[in-house]
């Protein structure tokens, strides 16, 4: 029985140097067939232990099961460490496309847009995203029931009353005006949210930029050289406007300014739907009730005020037809801004 024993750890003893000398995974898996393969000393084992009496059979035969157990570890250990060593490199393996991080479409025109309108002197406010009935639609000259309050679909809060997530970022436009005092002028960028359906061109949620400029003189010239301004280094091209009269509660007059269409230059596209224009943005002079809210002598001062859509803008200078895409979590969309 002994030698049985002493025979084994010998094996034990000399598979252990030998698997410590090893380099490589082929060499491993010679020293296996050697020490556990089919027939090595251990396979054939239960040939010796066959004509050991009862006694001896066990005690052979549990140490027999520690050394294979023994043998079976130092090989997975000595596998594992060898495989990690010798990464094999396939030449020929297409590589995995590679994400550089990047700000999404949404954060690198916003900050280009800031920039322009930082500028021309305008001053960058972060205003809240939940505001008050008061702020959204009263102080804008929409008291209740007021009808203008329907082209702003609301998306009211429970808790607390009266409170909503902003509609436009006009909302920040008599608070603005009473902190900051004429001559001014200042643009709020930011997410406003709206209850309602989306479809290519609508989200419920989407950025404005807001922009605001009062003082003695701040009139219609004014807002067209900014617009002109804002546009061409926006959309690095000259770009032609248009204004047309239109109605804001909160603006007397009001417009919706138009641009040359960016795709096709006027020529006519499916985009602008052949008339060679695009509208942009809803702008006006700041009414006087609006003033008079922020506690601003209306006869002294005056001013225009705009809002535009960002999503709609980045959508015109990357060619994206839905907006969706720009919400979304595929990053393919951000790819086309490097
Ligand atoms: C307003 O929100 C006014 N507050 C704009 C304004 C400001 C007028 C200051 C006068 C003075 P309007 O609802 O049209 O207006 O929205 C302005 C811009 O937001 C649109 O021109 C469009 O670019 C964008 N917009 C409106 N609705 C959506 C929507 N559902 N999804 C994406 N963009 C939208």
């Amino acid at each position: 029985m002994e030698k049985y024993i002493e025979k084994l750890e010998n094996i034990f003893k000399q598979a252990k140097q030998e698997i410590e000398e090893i380099k490589n995974l082929k060499e491993l898996e010679e020293w296996k067939i050697k020490y556990l393969g089919r027939k090595s000393y251990l396979a054939n084992f239960s040939e010796i232990l066959k004509n050991l009496d009862l006694e001896e059979r066990k005690k052979v035969g549990e140490f027999y099961n520690q050394t294979k157990e023994k043998l079976e570890k130092i090989y997975h250990q000595q596998k594992e460490k060898l495989s990690e060593e010798e990464i094999e490199f396939d030449f020929y393996h297409p590589g995995n496309q590679v994400y550089y991080p990047t700000l999404t479409l949404i954060s690198s025109n916003l900050k280009k847009i800031i920039e322009i309108f930082q500028n021309m002197g305008f001053i960058i406010i972060d205003a809240p995203l939940i505001v008050s009935e008061y702020e959204n639609f009263d102080s804008l000259n929409m008291p209740k029931f007021h009808p203008a309050r329907e082209m702003w679909d609301t998306i009211w809060l429970k808790e607390p009353r009266n409170y909503l997530l902003r509609t436009h970022t006009s909302a920040f436009q008599v608070p603005f005006l009473k902190k900051y005092k004429p001559p001014i002028r200042g643009i709020v960028p930011g997410k406003v949210f709206r209850f309602e359906a989306t479809d290519s061109r609508h989200d419920f949620e989407f950025y404005q930029i807001e922009g605001i400029s009062v003082s003695e003189n701040s009139n219609f010239s004014h807002l067209r050289y900014i617009f002109e301004e804002f546009f061409d280094n926006y959309f690095e091209k000259k770009i032609t406007l248009r204004f047309r009269p239109s109605y804001f509660p909160f603006t007397e007059p009001s417009i919706e300014v138009d641009i040359s269409c960016v795709l096709c230059n006027q020529r006519g596209c499916s985009v602008c739907k052949f008339s060679g224009w695009l509208e942009v943005a809803g702008a006006g002079m700041i009414h006087p009730f609006v003033l008079k809210e922020a506690g601003i002598d209306s006869k002294k001062f005056q001013g225009y005020a705009f809002g535009t859509g960002l999503e709609r803008l980045i959508m015109l200078k990357y060619q994206i037809n839905d907006i969706r895409l720009l919400h979304s979590s595929d990053l393919r969309t951000n790819e086309i801004s490097s």
